[in-house]
């Protein structure tokens, strides 16, 4: 008897464009497709990092100032080189690389959409055999397709996201995708080299048991932040027990866990320089995204994370992102009205 394969991400990309998107060209759906093939290159050079000698830094500093490690190096090479030449994007701004990415003269130029992406989150867990990830965010673009993409095309609030996803190399790899038709999770089976639907229609439960922030940081916060960390531990909350602590270190894994178990991730801002440390980009408008779609919520501080019209490339935001309840908890907090 013939084994049952499952459905295939490309299938399901596929289905879903027909149900919903009748006449769509099919860039979109080709571009999600082209998303999870880079996704199994990296997913591969992540898997050999211990044995090949992919580990360590390049020796560069990046945008960020932090020292660039080589696999990031090479997801970004990996990204770009998959969808250099589709004619699906317009350009693309990468977490790495400081400037927008424009498509190269010889390829097609007019494409209608633009890529965000963050190539390998989490860079300082590779070492050290952690979850890392991959995130990515989709808009229209917004300039004539006469022209080249320009910053403009990037300068969208997340609400106007037309898609968004991560991949993330753990015990197994996984790629979760939301493009407006709910959250959707695929697991690698690495004996076929394809991405299976394990997880149709995640979504969140409205309140959890579990917090997750980097608690080390206490004395650089606010006092409304120290007093919301406080109220989510002390045992007036979740029915007496308090809320248990995971924090892992790599945003796409803390998300992860709390998407599928529920939970609240939080970044919060310095209280010196008031900024947070996570990219609105490439990391806090596409796990929005997704936490919405999932039934869940994402703030800033008093703002909707996806209503936040960005103002630079690599800005950076405070997140507070999970469970409705538990994020609607912080923004309480967070305005001063607990
Ligand atoms: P990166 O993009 O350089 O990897 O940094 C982002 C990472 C996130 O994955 C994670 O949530 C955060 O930095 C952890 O920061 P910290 O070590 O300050 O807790
Ligand atoms: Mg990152």
């Amino acid at each position: 008897m013939a084994e049952r394969l499952g459905i295939t991400i490309t299938k399901h990309i596929m289905e879903t464009q027909r149900k919903h998107f009748p006449d769509a060209t099919g860039d979109f759906s080709g571009l999600l497709t082209e998303l999870s093939i880079a996704g199994k290159v990296i997913s591969r050079a992540v898997n050999k990092a211990g044995l090949v000698d992919v580990l360590g830094k390049t020796g560069d500093v990046n945008v960020q100032g932090e020292e660039v490690q080589k696999l990031d190096d090479f997801a970004d090479k990996v990204i770009f080189q998959k969808m250099d030449h589709t004619g699906y994007l317009c350009a693309m701004a990468s977490e790495e690389v400081d400037e927008l990415i424009p498509i190269p003269d010889k390829h097609p130029q007019g494409g209608r959409y633009t890529l965000a992406f963050d190539p390998l989150d989490g860079s300082s867990n590779i070492d050290v055999n952690v979850n890392i990830g991959t995130i990515f965010s989709i808009h229209r673009r917004v300039t004539p397709e006469t022209q080249k993409g320009a910053l403009a095309d990037f300068l969208q609030p997340g609400r106007t996201q037309v898609g968004a996803g991560y991949i993330i190399y753990g015990s197994s790899t996984m790629m979760v995708y939301a493009a407006g038709d709910g959250v959707h999770g695929f697991t690698l089976d690495p004996s076929i080299g394809e991405f299976l639907l394990s997880h149709p229609d995640i979504t969140m439960p409205r309140r959890s048991t579990y917090y997750s922030v980097n608690e080390g940081n206490r004395h650089k916060w606010d006092p409304r932040v120290q007093r919301m960390v406080d109220h989510f531990k002390s045992p007036v909350s979740a029915g007496g027990a308090g809320y248990g602590l995971r924090y892992i270190g790599s945003l796409v894994a803390d998300f992860h866990r709390n998407l599928l178990k529920g939970g609240v991730f939080m970044y919060p801002a310095d209280a010196d320089s008031g900024k947070g440390k996570l990219r609105l980009l490439y990391e806090a408008a596409p796990l929005a995204y997704i936490a919405e779609q999932a039934g869940g919520g994402a703030i800033a501080e008093a703002e909707d994370i996806l209503d936040i019209k960005p103002t630079e490339l690599h800005q950076r935001v405070p997140l507070y992102i999970g469970c409705k309840e538990d994020v609607e908890t912080c923004r309480e907090f967070l305005t001063g009205k607990r």
